[in-house]
């Protein structure tokens, strides 16, 4: 994979009919290694950017998460994939997808993912490279999950319950069974009845028996035949790439204010979605990335539990849940809706320096004659909080000031060319910008491919 030269890339996708000339120079200017990170609280249409972006790179990685993530993206008929653990680059056939370090795998729903692209016609065959440093996520792990949540009662998380968290708890407490492990099957059993005794001692509600074992060692010594042709040591594998100027492209889960460290604790995931994650999740050199683009939907959605400043519970958040098709790819659960952030995306630009940013769903807000900007915070007393909140008590009494735009009433599905687009819909578009200071390079107005306009 290496050392072939890469093909041209195929002249057939719509995208780049659509792309004017600057929005396709932009987009082949962008750095040797970039990046595409999650603003908010998930759900931005990362993977649709990473799908379109995937052609003018050699290589697709994620670094973080697991299968909690949900990529929903079209194909140029139209076709719709739902992708989890899977980078979004793989769509484009000459791209070769990396599931990096950093991520925890959960094989059994890899590899029915890998069956069901095949089946859908997207070979996949020589094309994921899974890291022997990635940590293994097991059924347990997912019961763990259920049972930690169910625990916590009324103060929840709202996990997807795909054992994430329990996962990179078994990796941090240095007990995790990591991919290269199922080379060892000598050594196997007794480190997965380390794990597993561990869980059934904190656990009562966790069922351990020495046929549970049995079986599961059984079922990891089928999977560890089918995983040979897929491990590889991507740590060499990227940094090869990048010595041979091949083009990666890190595709971010989740996002910031999800981050484990910057997001909103403890109603967060346990992964870095932000930048610091890159490095980590993959092993690349901080000086080697380049361009990060930082994917931001026009308004704001969460889902599970956690702080939400500009949630709209009435009526609006029905509209944008409803006009936005605003329901978990992962677990199908309905997302909670509210306005733009500005605050929480100021904090998250900070953190990740983004070069320029990906507006999404722009098309979403199409029919509300007015639109609301959430543009800063104040404290009880009025006075005015100047960064964004650790303490979440803090950030529940806060009182958010809106500034409010116009909306334009008119549909801008069609609409390819940021001059076409209504008068209000530019100045909304141009407010955040100035309000961030980070250029809109890419604007969102449909799911499809070729719904996106280069700024
Ligand atoms: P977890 O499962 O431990 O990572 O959950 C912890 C918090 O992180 C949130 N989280 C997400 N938020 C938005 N989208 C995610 N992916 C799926 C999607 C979610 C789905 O693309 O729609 O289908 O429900 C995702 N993954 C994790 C989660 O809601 C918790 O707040
Ligand atoms: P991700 O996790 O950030 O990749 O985002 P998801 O795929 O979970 O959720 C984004 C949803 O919005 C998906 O269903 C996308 O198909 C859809 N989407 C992405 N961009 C746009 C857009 O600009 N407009 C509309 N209407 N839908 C979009
Ligand atoms: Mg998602």
């Amino acid at each position: 994979v290496l050392c072939s030269a890469r093909p041209a890339a195929a002249s057939s996708a719509a995208v780049v009919e659509q792309a004017s000339d600057s929005g396709l120079a932009r987009i082949e200017s962008l750095s040797q290694v970039s990046g595409v990170l999650g603003c908010q609280w998930g759900d931005e249409g990362k993977g649709k950017l990473v799908d379109i972006l995937a052609e003018h790179f050699d290589v697709v990685a994620r670094c973080q998460g697991g299968a909690n993530a949900g990529h929903t993206i079209y194909n140029a008929e139209g076709k719709k994939f739902a992708l989890h653990l899977i980078p979004s680059g793989i769509l484009n056939e000459e791209t070769t997808c990396v599931v990096g370090n950093g991520v925890v795998v959960h094989l059994q729903k890899m590899f029915e993912e890998i069956d069901n692209l095949e089946s859908k016609g997207v070979s996949c065959k020589g094309r994921i490279l899974v890291s022997d440093r990635a940590h293994l996520l097991f059924d347990f792990h997912q019961e763990v999950d259920g049972l930690r949540e169910a625990e916590l009662a009324k103060s929840f998380i709202g996990t997807t319950k795909r054992g994430i968290g329990p996962c990179y708890s078994s990796k941090v407490i240095r007990n995790g069974i990591r991919v290269s492990d199922l080379r060892h099957m000598d050594t196997f059993p007794e480190k997965l009845d380390i794990l597993l005794s561990d869980a059934a001692s904190r656990f009562p509600g966790f069922n351990y028996s020495p046929d549970m074992l049995r079986e599961e060692v059984e079922r990891y010594k089928r999977f560890a035949e089918r995983l040979e042709p897929f491990i590889a040591d991507t740590v060499h594998f990227i940094n090869e790439s990048i010595s041979y100027k091949k083009k990666i492209l890190v595709e971010g889960g989740q996002a910031t204010m999800l981050d484990i460290d910057f997001g909103t604790y403890p109603y967060v995931t346990s992964s870095s979605p932000s930048a610091g994650g890159i490095c980590t999740g993959l092993g690349i050199a901080p000086r080697v990335l380049g361009d990060l683009i930082g994917v931001v939907k026009a308004y704001t959605t969460r889902v599970g539990s956690g702080p939400f400043p500009t949630e709209l519970l009435g009526n609006v958040g029905e509209l944008l849940r409803v006009a936005g098709h605003e329901f978990g790819t992962t677990t199908g659960r309905p997302r909670r809706c509210g306005w733009l952030d500005i605050v929480a995306l100021k904090y998250c630009c900070q953190i990740n320096g983004f070069s320029s940013l990906n507006l999404t769903k722009l098309d979403v807000l199409s029919e509300f004659p007015e639109i609301q900007l959430g543009v800063e915070y104040k404290h009880a007393d009025g006075t005015p909080i100047k960064s964004f909140p650790a303490d979440l008590r803090d950030l529940e009494q806060s009182k958010v000031e809106y500034e409010t735009l116009p909306g334009w009433q008119k549909d801008i599905s069609s609409i390819r060319n940021y001059s076409d687009l209504p008068k209000a819909a530019r100045q909304y578009v141009e407010r955040i910008e100035e309000l961030i200071g980070i250029p809109i390079h890419y604007i969102g107005v449909g799911p499809g491919r070729d719904a996106l306009i280069y700024k």
